[in-house]
């Protein structure tokens, strides 16, 4: 094809006079046709990916790469005077996931289209996202975030399913986001929505009437910690979901050829978390309608329904009141409690019941007891669910507990972030690890060859460079390319433990005004929204933002030590941060994180990991061996042990440990409060020393010795030049593509 002469008859004049929005738009319609061009027949079964989020990020530039056209565009446009990057400044990101678990979402999609499986996400179409993060007088502030523009990704579909509430009957409509695959099938991405919601309704301040759910049901995406005023709204969201979802899996079956006795040999349903689970009564239900009997519809669902777990937090496990769901879905009530009242005539176990003596009903026992798969994300995390959290279900359904270690695409995460990168290794060992990641650890032959170790380190000088730019233009901060930049990017959690970095900095801080200069300088880069109820994380903030402003301002500090907090961190930071960093921090309290997966688009990325035995990181260590790792901490049994024992009290550790006292103190010192809000760094303060739930003083002594070691050993740079390569080499094990095998080759089963 010959990209040039395509844009121009799209445009209908020259590229060189044509502006960037216009060119965006040539180029989604270009992308979407040829996308189209590779929607490919489906197999007999298919995969359901549904999931509250998909946090996909701009689509124009890995469209293009997987469709294999991105290199023709980008020199059509150099030739005419664009500039690629420019053009895609011009999409805009959509936010439609908090975190981990939507990006995982995204990542499986890509990795589902690449791999030639029949398969598409099912999700719903919030107008807004998540909310938009800005800092005023160093707090974070909620803004509304629109995304949905005229010329966009999304398509409108005609199909229509009537939804019934218990007070409310809608009609939904189908969106479709094409999920092209790298030179392979297109498939799609399905976004359900509301013809009536209304945008308008949102105030300035993101407030707006809950009850209106005519109005409002898609608007918002909640937040993971959402306040008592959403959660009704939550489950009116995940029942539309659900519903949609159930429809469309049953009519493509039947469409098939299906009479649904066999449903199972045309879907599999993957509930992502359990935000999706009452698709589980709601298929019953509709197969009940059709005409099956209810122990054949429960037989039928549970052989199509598999359930993937993300988290370990009890609090975070999904359980609404039995008179939540009476009220906002009760067809689904009477279906629940026969699934309750199986469970009871089988197991004489409250901790295994659906519904518990407070009338809650408990979502991932629904997915476990009436679904064939219950997987974790990483192997410790699986070792986890089996050995304590879900133990008592282990001992029923040994069967169904399997371990799938999460993956990132190397597409997006390499392929499109970090071009110089990917150019290098395409030049070093050819371009087969594109599509086979374990072809990676060739480079483990260049791990003694100083010149290829000086220019990975070129590389790396060169991102961070780009970094540099990119921030300076589009946040006016001011990084230092010849620093260590050292990265913290994720969702704000205290289980994650951005207050123990902050600590860390604190300390170095205190260092260098009693004269202990670093060799290199330093700069910590924080990018974290906090869910808005979540008041301690709100702190956290507060107080990282009161430390950049003493710190970079302070002229016998700032040539040696930075802290910068970027502002709104998402998937198009991200790119800009990753392929730039050199220290990857993953420093959740051990047993906590069920996966990451920042650690490994780190990784993939030359960055060295600082981090605790949790979540992948046990398989990233295990991978590049001790001396190319920095691990620190209590190990996941010996916090298990504390939080059984119930022994853990940080203000001993506080009054025994003279560092630590000093840089907690500093918290709430006069420095900090001249800059800061006393309510807000008093009340962190005290949750630290009279809490400190996540156990930060536990590990504070073994985390500064750690860093201080990582920090020593980046001077020796070929030394670290070998770390970073193999690091990378290392990495192939984390490509989506083989997670989705997995997934494929032990639960969904389509190629059979
Ligand atoms: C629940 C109830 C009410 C409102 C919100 C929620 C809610 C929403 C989102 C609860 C949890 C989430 C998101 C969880 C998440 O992102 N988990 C992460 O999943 C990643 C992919 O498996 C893992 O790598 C991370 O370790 C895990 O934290």
């Amino acid at each position: 094809m010959d990209v040039k002469k395509e844009l121009v008859v799209k445009l209908g004049k020259e590229i060189s006079v044509s502006s960037n929005e216009e060119i965006f738009a040539a180029l989604l319609q270009l992308t979407k046709e040829l996308a189209d061009s590779k929607n490919q027949k489906e197999t007999k079964k298919k995969i359901y990916y549904v999931s509250a989020e998909f946090l996909i990020g701009k689509l124009l530039s890995n469209n293009l790469i997987n469709l294999g056209i991105y290199d023709d565009v980008k020199n059509a446009l150099a030739e005419n005077g664009k500039n690629i990057a420019e053009i895609e400044e011009v999409e805009v990101e959509p936010s439609l996931g908090n975190g981990g678990l939507g990006r995982l979402a995204a990542c499986f999609l890509d990795s589902i289209a690449s791999l030639g499986l029949s398969g598409a996400g099912v999700g719903l179409n919030y107008h807004l996202g998540l909310f938009k993060q800005v800092f005023e007088d160093h707090m974070q502030k909620e803004k509304v975030n629109p995304w949905i523009e005229e010329k966009g990704w999304l398509r409108k579909t005609d199909v229509t399913y009537p939804v019934s509430f218990g007070n409310l009957d809608v009609v939904s409509r189908m969106y479709e986001i094409d999920v092209t695959g790298y030179d392979n099938r297109t498939n799609k991405l399905c976004l359900f929505d509301l013809d009536s919601v209304d945008d308008s309704i949102v105030d300035d301040k993101n407030q707006f009437d809950k009850t209106d759910i005519e109005k409002n049901l898609t608007l918002f995406l909640y937040p993971d910690d959402s306040d008592e005023d959403g959660r009704k709204l939550r489950i009116y969201q995940q029942y539309f979901m659900v519903s949609n979802a159930a429809r469309l899996v049953i009519d493509e079956a039947k469409a098939k050829g299906s009479n649904l006795s066999d449903l199972y040999d045309y879907a599999v349903v993957q509930i992502n978390d359990t935000h999706p689970t009452m698709i589980i009564p709601e298929l019953i239900r509709l197969l009940v309608n059709e005409g099956m009997n209810m122990d054949e519809a429960i037989e039928v669902v549970s052989k199509t329904c598999a359930y993937t777990n993300h988290t370990i937090l009890a609090e975070a496990l999904e359980k609404w009141p039995r008179h939540y769901l009476m009220e906002v879905v009760p067809q689904l009530v009477p279906i629940i409690e026969v699934l309750d009242d199986k469970v009871r005539r089988r197991f004489d176990d409250e901790r295994v019941a659906i519904i518990d003596r407070n009338d809650l009903v408990h979502m991932a026992h629904i997915d476990i007891h009436y679904g064939y798969s219950v997987n974790g994300v990483a192997y410790l995390h699986t070792e986890i669910l089996k050995n304590s959290e879900l133990n008592h279900f282990y001992q029923l359904y040994p069967e169904k507990f399997n371990n799938k270690t999460n993956g990132i695409t190397f597409r997006r995460w390499l392929l499109h972030c970090n071009k110089a990168l990917t150019e290098t290794i395409t030049d070093w060992i050819g371009d087969a690890y594109k599509k086979d990641a374990m072809e990676l650890e060739k480079l483990l032959a260049f791990k003694d060859d100083s010149d290829k170790i000086k220019k990975l380190l070129d590389i790396k000088h060169q991102n961070k460079v780009l970094a540099k730019e990119y921030f300076a233009d589009k946040q006016g901060i001011e990084l230092n390319e010849n620093s260590i930049f050292d990265i913290q990017v994720k969702r704000l959690h205290e289980y994650k433990r951005q207050q123990l970095n902050v600590l860390y900095v604190i300390r170095k801080y205190l260092d260098i005004k009693a004269g202990k200069i670093p060799t290199t300088p330093i700069t910590v880069i924080f990018g974290a929204k906090a869910a808005p109820a979540y008041i301690i994380a709100k702190d956290i903030i507060h107080l990282i933002l009161c430390l950049q402003e003493i710190i970079n301002n302070d002229p016998e500090v700032n040539k040696y030590l930075n802290v910068v907090m970027v502002e709104n961190y998402n998937v198009t930071l991200a790119e800009k941060l990753i392929p730039a960093c050199d220290i990857s921090e993953q420093i959740s309290l051990a047993s906590k994180e069920a996966s990451g997966t920042g650690n490994m688009k780190f990784m993939l990325n030359g960055a060295v990991t600082l981090g605790t035995e949790d979540g992948a990181n046990v398989e990233i260590h295990e991978l590049v061996g001790d001396d190319n790792i920095y691990i620190f901490g209590a190990s996941s049994d010996e916090v298990i042990e504390h939080y059984n024992r119930c022994d853990y009290v940080s203000r001993n550790y506080y009054e025994k440990n003279e560092s630590l006292k000093e840089v907690v103190d500093f918290i709430v010192s006069d420095k900090v409060l001249e800059v800061g809000n006393r309510e807000m760094l008093e009340r962190l303060y005290n949750e630290l020393l009279n809490k400190d739930w996540f156990m930060t003083f536990l590990d504070y002594d073994q985390y500064v010795e750690t860093k201080e070691k990582a920090y020593k050993d980046y001077e020796d740079r070929m030394e670290w030049g070998k770390k970073m390569i193999v690091n990378i080499a290392k990495a192939g094990f984390f490509s989506s593509d083989r997670t989705i095998e997995e997934y494929n080759r032990d639960i969904w089963k389509l190629n059979d």
